[in-house]
């Protein structure tokens, strides 16, 4: 039997707000108790995590005075070293507060994007204070739902300013910590700025400190949008810009719906376990997902587990996958190369592409042949579902 448990080479993450998260909908009110920073990092502990990330906010309210802010500190340092669990990332609350109703970095009001700044400098300051190498940015509320509120333009332009502020702020204060952008299209707000995880590559691009600020890519993100997350993770990793990947599952068209991992779309999960398993990805795998509003804490630790229990049996699958005779010998008739194109390839002298132009090809015959797919997903279902 193989072994499924999570062990710390794993990485797996959970967020306070995860675990945390009381079952809270726009249409109905918690169903679950409150439980303090420290409570959760146990109940991370009970069930395997390898670290907890956070909000500022999640752990320090944001009312919270000097002294109870360093009250919570203690009890959350005091559950770290009992458990052993690591934070390797932390992030800002910028969306919560009613004063971030028109966003934070591209708010109109000048006096939001100052206190997004004063923000985000204090919360880098305490995600650093505990260990945090990773800082994520999800603009929330970056965003209209009328467009004559707003300039798109300008938008970009606060963006940018602000994340070059804040690299700035990191270098100065000679902080080891990377960015990692993540975007969504829609919810909380009716659009939202940088919206896929292709818009945040490009943005990325015209930063002056690119090379500290990569992407977090989160499944349900991309989902929401209808496209294929594994495509856009696999072009982040092409481009060295996968810093973190948020893991959890969602109905394509829908409010984002935060599953646990697989639960909605398996065969999805499988490209993108195998994905980050074949090249590897040796980051957290954070699990940005939560438990459904039916359930009790018990039910929390179902969620919690079944994440990181789905992710090893996928990981499994795709060892199962990668040494299978009949499967690889199917992909290598398909990716089977013609020595005789090779000059054809590479990069461009006038002299190949005379070649290339003057080649007379075998149209009919070249497109008349089966590229065996159909036996190839099959064998894909065949090992997904255990049958093979
Ligand atoms: C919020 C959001 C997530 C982000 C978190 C980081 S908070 O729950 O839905 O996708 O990753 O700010
Ligand atoms: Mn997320
Ligand atoms: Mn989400």
């Amino acid at each position: 039997m193989t072994d499924f448990s999570p062990k710390p080479e794993h990485k797996f993450t959970f967020g306070l707000w995860t675990v945390g998260n009381r079952g809270s909908d726009p249409f109905g009110s918690a169903v679950r108790g409150h439980k303090t920073p420290a409570e959760l990092v146990y109940l991370l502990g009970e069930v395997g995590a390898y670290g907890v990330n956070f909000h500022d906010n999640d752990l320090i309210p944001i009312d919270a005075t000097l002294a109870e802010a360093e009250a919570i500190k203690k009890d959350f340092r005091n559950a770290l070293k009992d458990t052993g669990l690591i934070v390797p990332m932390a992030t800002t609350n910028l969306f919560s507060d009613p004063i971030f109703k028109d966003g934070a970095f591209t708010a109109n009001d000048p006096s939001v994007r100052a206190y997004a700044l004063q923000k985000t400098m204090q919360a880098i300051d305490l995600g650093v204070e505990f260990g945090a190498k990773t800082y994520v940015f999800w603009g929330g509320r970056e965003g209209t739902e009328t467009d004559s509120s707003k300039s798109a333009v300008e938008s970009i332009k606060r963006s940018r300013e602000a994340m070059n502020f804040l690299c700035e702020y990191a270098l100065d204060n000679k902080y080891d910590l990377k960015f990692a952008l993540e975007s969504k299209p829609n919810e909380p707000r009716g659009d939202m700025y940088n919206p896929t995880i292709g818009h945040m590559l490009a943005f990325i691009t015209t930063l002056d400190h690119p090379e500290m600020v990569g992407v977090n890519p989160e499944v349900a993100h991309e989902h929401m949008a209808g496209l294929n997350f594994m495509h856009g993770v696999a072009q982040a990793w092409e481009a060295g810009k996968l810093f973190h990947i948020d893991l959890n599952d969602q109905y394509p068209g829908r409010y984002d719906q935060d599953l646990r991992l697989g639960s909605r779309d398996l065969k999805a999960a499988f490209y993108l376990v195998k994905f980050l398993e074949d090249v590897g990805y040796n980051g957290s795998r954070h699990f940005d997902a939560h438990a459904y509003r039916t359930e009790d804490y018990e039910g929390v630790k179902d969620f919690a587990r079944g994440c990181m229990r789905t992710y090893l049996v996928l990981k499994d699958k795709a060892a199962q996958f990668n040494a299978d005779g009949e499967i690889q010998a199917l992909l290598a008739e398909i990716n089977a190369d013609n020595p005789g194109l090779a000059p054809y390839f590479g990069k461009y002298s006038p002299e190949k592409a005379a070649a290339i132009k003057s080649h007379s090809f075998d149209r009919p015959g070249i497109a008349s042949r089966g590229l065996k797919y159909e036996r190839l997903d099959q064998l894909t279902i065949d090992i997904l579902t255990g049958t093979r």
